[in-house]
């Protein structure tokens, strides 16, 4: 393919002029593996963008979504429906935690993000609260690209061009260097204190105004942070004590990431809403899905006046296509035990936890942090060139044959849960070679 033929393509959060003289081409996956358009096979440590958790090129996924072209391709989902989507919502509620049983389709996880939103506003506007308007955010926090998700979200080259357009505020992110480097499992130290910021904001705000808290249970794009001890149940109890709404945005922690089909069971602490897409459909068809707690439902739908209770949904809400995607990734998950199998302290977290903690010492190497099949590896940021870190240890093992994510002076890593010990293995020493070759 010559250079020429890449112009018409705008790609999305990529340096394009980059990418453009050396691209990284992608033709082909299956398992744990990508091929590339020079034939090489590459380990996927990152499941895509965090979303093949059940390794690439499935038969049984492609094979549903083939069969569903050919049956239903698509079927308004306004004022019309199709039985496999309240076939694929039974399937989900019973997978999720607690209440959470009432299932709303979009087609990423911006549009989850979005519609998570508009949902407490809506819930607080039926109850007569129509002045909770302000959201609760994080530092660092991910929550997507759109004009909601990049308000809530707390990543500033995300908004800094586009400006934040709802009434927010944000808690401090969670990382502590000081208190909890190099910490294996959730860090031990401060979680109860970081999360009583929350009552200093809500202080500032007044609960009247403050319509939810959005975070993700472990932040991800934000570098991998998982939460500190002790940390969720108390924003929990915060949200409670002041009728503020929790949102957990489980776009990467769902579906067997953290060890658990979500993350809220994995730390026991149930969200009023939780925004999921990514592992829904393996990656295989763009889908996302918003989980809504029984009392949200009531409040605006059951006890909504008549004709639509809720202005809000997507043409490709529930289509056809990803419907099948998601029946077919669940049988997967369902079949292998896979939602469980990276459980933090079960055999494979546990050799992929000594692995990347055997780095430490290494020169450059200023903290290494994990949780289940979630891992980041920070690196001392390089004089004047603060946060090139990650894309230069990025390259250096692309070029080995791993992929990793660069997240600034880090990279992270969510490999697909069917991981192995010796793909642990190569990543380490791939990973090592890189760090020395840098940091020397
Ligand atoms: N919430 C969270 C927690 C996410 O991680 C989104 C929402 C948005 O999902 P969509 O499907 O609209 O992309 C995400 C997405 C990265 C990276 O930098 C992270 C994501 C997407 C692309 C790149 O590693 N997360």
């Amino acid at each position: 393919m010559n250079h020429q033929s890449l112009a018409a393509h705008w790609m999305p959060f990529t340096p394009n002029k980059g990418f453009k003289t050396q691209p990284r081409m992608l033709t082909g996956a299956k398992g744990m593996y990508w091929t590339t358009d020079d034939q090489r096979q590459v380990l996927d440590m990152t499941a895509g963008l965090w979303c093949c958790n059940a390794g690439h090129g499935h038969p049984h996924i492609a094979e549903a979504i083939a069969r569903q072209a050919r049956t239903l391709d698509y079927a308004p989902c306004f004022g019309f429906g199709h039985p496999l989507s309240f076939e694929l919502s039974e399937r989900l509620a019973a997978l999720a935690p607690g209440n959470l049983n009432k299932v709303f389709y979009t087609n990423s996880g911006s549009e989850s993000v979005e519609t998570a939103l508009k949902m407490a506003l809506a819930y607080h506007h039926a109850r007569g609260q129509g002045g909770k308007q302000l959201f609760i955010g994080r530092e660092r926090g991910y929550h997507g690209v759109n004009f909601g998700g990049i308000s809530v979200g707390g990543i500033t080259s995300n908004y800094k061009a586009f400006g934040q357009w709802l009434p927010v505020d944000h808690l401090s992110h969670t990382q502590d260097l000081a208190l909890n480097a190099f910490s294996r499992g959730l860090p031990l130290h401060g979680g109860v204190d970081m999360a009583n910021e929350l009552e200093r904001l809500i202080r500032l705000h007044d609960a009247s105004r403050i319509a939810a808290v959005i975070v993700e249970p472990i932040t991800g794009a934000g570098g991998v942070l998982p939460p500190p001890a002790g940390y969720l149940k108390r924003l929990r109890e915060i949200c409670d004590r002041h009728d503020i709404l929790l949102i957990f945005d489980e776009v990467i922690c769902g579906f067997g990431r953290t060890g658990e089909a979500f993350a809220s069971q994995t730390f026991d602490v149930l969200p009023d809403i939780m925004t999921t897409a990514k592992g829904l459909t393996n990656g295989a068809a763009p889908m996302g899905a918003v989980f809504a707690g029984d009392h949200i439902y009531q409040a605006v739908v059951d006890e909504g006046g008549p004709g639509v209770e809720f202005f809000h949904g997507y043409t490709y809400s529930a289509h056809p296509l990803a419907c099948a995607a998601a029946m077919a990734t669940l049988d997967i998950y369902e079949q292998g035990g896979l939602l469980r199998r990276g459980a933090q302290g079960g055999d494979i977290a546990s050799y992929f936890e000594q692995g990347l903690h055997s780095l430490k010492g290494l020169p450059g190497v200023i903290d290494i942090r994990n949780y289940a099949l979630l891992a980041a590896v920070e690196f001392e940021p390089l004089p004047g060139k603060a946060g090139a870190s990650g894309a230069m240890i990025q390259s250096a093992a692309w070029e080995q044959g791993v992929m990793l994510r660069a997240l600034g002076d880090a990279v992270a890593m969510s490999p697909p849960l069917i991981i192995e010990k010796h793909h642990v293995d190569q990543t380490v020493g791939i990973l090592e070679q890189s760090i020395r070759r840098l940091y020397g």
